[in-house]
């Protein structure tokens, strides 16, 4: 390793380590040399991150959790919590028991945003809680052309509130003469959404004192992922829904901590503060080239411009789109090392010249204690716990031994020390702005609020405090004829790309290799129920896939499940966020010719 150059290695991060881990790798990559370091979010919640930005000045949630619960209106947008994100179920059902509403905005009708029964609460296990009190279905994509429609009406309806946009936001007259000069017409196509229904969203919003916008995949896995956050954030500007109690934007985390790798610094390119106070801390000369965001890496190590890859955590390989081409790419590196807790695809289909399989133990196995950042920007200190297998060290003792090996222990930063997580505590205190009380919470265990991006007053942490509304013009409607949208999502059975169990309770499927249609597209193409297909994306094609009728799904759609359907994904990308478009892709349907009972579902290049 000390014989590669620093850009020839690119650093990945899962957001399932500490905010300890993390930071120390981040530093141990800096000090190596470069800037290549990125995180799961660039497949997650990145739109979000340079959504909210370019909107508030700050990347994360606006509010609290005792915010959303005294919300009487929740905007439920692109996501599957039932299975997902369970916990907010019970948020959800506290909203609907005190009279407030939810609106979902989905092209399927999830089961579980219908009616869910809690497990935690007697009467809704019983019974069963009605959770949606309106559901829009828009195609996959349409959610940009809807949210114009919702501003455009409340626009129309004399709703909005000029106090707000006129004393603190910036772009309102030019958002204004966007949306009055975009037709109905055009929305209503584009969207997939009947103008009777926006106008009902409309009404419902326009009447609510308390409004919540969460959201989730279904936002962000798009071409055009920025503009959907922002619109999303310039629709509750709009009414005065960001900057004050009970009210705001809430992007719906991943992965546990992923929020927190990126806060310490597991990024590209630092903030200048937090840059400057890492080099003065540890009195050395951090590099000042861009780097490359996790697509980004792929790209250039196909092209032979990387040779190394170090992986904390996470399935390069198995979340990539375009599986065949991410397979090569990783399998041109000369030295690909994996800190992982358990097996996955990527250490069988994914192997460099030389693989090195580091075990580690979870975060919750850690012997000593380590923090993570919730999605509501609080920091917490855990214990840790029992390990449940013999054998792995903690993240941390592994990454600072193989740190002192690589640039010595005898250099400006004492790795062997920061091998404790107390001493890597003290960094971050000292140099993460806004973790300042990181340094006093070994003493006090006090869980503590990042500065600056809870909005509870309308001053925004852009540099004139204001907050700063986009134009986001509508994409064009993709497609030709005989093309179907593609959704790429996850099971009830599955943590991202470790599949546990075929079934997807909710959706009511028993196996994966299926594609899910609406009836109206599987006359249109003369399908019958369960006859296999082949379906064509832009990279690649799946044989033997069962098509299923399923009147959830809006028509003109269809979705199927990752990571299985990765072969088919092209590396097309936001080129904002650098998010791959997953939910936003075409495909073409072929009945197969070969008896059905023959064929078993293999992968071929387009
Ligand atoms: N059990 C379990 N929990 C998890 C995970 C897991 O794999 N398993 N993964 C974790 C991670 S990393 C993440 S990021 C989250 C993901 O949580 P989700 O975002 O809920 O997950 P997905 O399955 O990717 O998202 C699919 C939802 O988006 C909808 N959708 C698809 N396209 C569109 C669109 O264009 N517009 C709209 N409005 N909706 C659309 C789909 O119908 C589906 O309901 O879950 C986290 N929690
Ligand atoms: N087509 C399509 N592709 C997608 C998505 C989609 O919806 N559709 N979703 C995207 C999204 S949102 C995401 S987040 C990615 C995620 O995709 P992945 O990278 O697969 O997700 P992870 O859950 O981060 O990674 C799982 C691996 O992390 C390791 N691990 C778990 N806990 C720890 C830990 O504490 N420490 C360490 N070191 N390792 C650990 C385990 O070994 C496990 O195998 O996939 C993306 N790809
Ligand atoms: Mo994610």
């Amino acid at each position: 390793m000390k014989s590669l150059a620093a850009d020839e290695t690119f650093w990945y991060f899962s957001g399932r380590s500490s905010n300890e881990a993390g930071f120390l790798l981040q530093l141990f990559a800096r000090i190596y040399g470069t800037n290549n370091i990125n995180n799961c979010s660039y497949y997650c919640h990145q739109a979000s991150g340079v959504g909210l930005t370019s909107v508030t000045g700050s990347g994360t949630a606006t509010l609290l959790l005792e915010d959303l619960e005294h919300a009487d209106l929740v905007f439920v947008i692109g996501g599957n919590p039932a299975s997902n994100h369970p916990r907010l179920m019970t948020t959800l059902k506290n909203i609907r028991r005190r009279r407030g509403k939810v609106i979902v905005i989905n092209p399927v009708v999830e089961t579980g945003l219908v009616n869910f029964r809690v497990p935690s609460d007697p009467l809704s296990l019983l019974l069963g809680t009605r959770i949606a009190t309106q559901y829009v279905q828009p195609h996959i994509g349409g959610d940009l052309a809807l949210f114009t429609g919702i501003a455009k009406r409340i626009d129309e309806m004399g709703a909005v509130d000029h106090q707000m946009l006129e004393t603190h936001c910036h772009g309102w007259p030019q958002l204004a003469e966007f949306l009055r000069s975009t037709a109905w017409e055009e929305i209503c196509t584009k969207s997939g959404v009947a103008k009777h229904e926006i106008d009902q969203v409309a009404d419902t919003y326009a009447s609510a004192k308390n409004v919540v916008f969460s959201w989730t995949m279904g936002i962000t896995h798009h071409a055009h992922g920025v503009q959907n956050v922002q619109m999303i954030a310039a629709l509750a500007l709009m009414r005065g829904m960001v900057g004050r109690p009970g009210s705001g934007l809430l992007p719906i985390r991943g992965h546990s901590n992923v929020q927190g790798i990126g806060s310490i610094g597991a990024v590209p390119q630092l903030k200048e503060a937090f840059f400057d106070r890492l080099q003065n801390h540890f009195g050395v000369q951090l590099p000042t080239t861009p780097g490359l965001d996790t697509l980004g890496c792929m790209e250039a190590a196909h092209a032979g411009r990387l040779k190394m890859g170090f992986c904390l955590g996470g399935n390069l390989y198995g979340s990539n789109p375009d599986a065949r081409f991410a397979a090569e790419a990783l399998g041109k590196l000369q030295t690909l090392v994996y800190l992982n807790t358990t097996l996955n695809t990527g250490h069988a289909h994914a192997v460099a010249d030389e693989t090195i399989l580091l075990p580690v133990l979870a975060r919750d196995e850690d012997p000593q204690r380590t923090t993570q950042e919730s999605m509501f920007n609080l920091i917490r200190l855990s214990d840790g716990g029992p390990r449940r297998h013999p054998g792995p060290r903690s993240e941390v003792a592994l990454i600072a031994s193989l740190a002192a090996e690589v640039l010595g222990n005898d250099g400006p930063v004492d790795w062997q020390g920061l091998a404790q997580t107390g001493n890597i505590r003290q960094a971050i205190g000292a140099v993460v702005p806004g973790f300042e009380k990181m340094a006093q919470i070994d003493r006090t265990a006090e869980e503590f609020q990042i500065e600056g991006r809870t909005f509870h007053q309308p001053r925004f942490a852009t540099r004139d405090g204001r907050a700063h509304l986009h134009v986001c013009p509508l994409p064009e409607s993709p497609g030709g004829p005989a093309s179907l949208r593609l959704m790429t999502v996850r099971s009830e059975g599955q943590f991202n790309t470790v599949v546990y169990e075929d079934e997807d309770i909710y959706r009511g499927q028993d196996r994966r290799d299926v594609i899910l249609l609406n009836p109206a597209d599987m006359q249109a193409l003369g399908l019958e129920a369960d006859q296999l297909v082949t379906v064509r994306g832009e990279a690649g094609a799946l044989h033997g896939i069962r098509a299923r009728v399923f009147p959830a799904i809006r028509s003109g759609n269809a979705l199927m499940y990752f990571p299985e359907a990765n072969v088919l994904l092209p590396r097309h990308t936001d080129p904002v966020s650098k998010t791959p478009a997953f939910k936003g892709a075409m495909i073409q349907l072929q009945a197969d010719p070969i008896d059905p009972a023959a064929r078993a579902p293999c992968a071929q290049r387009a």
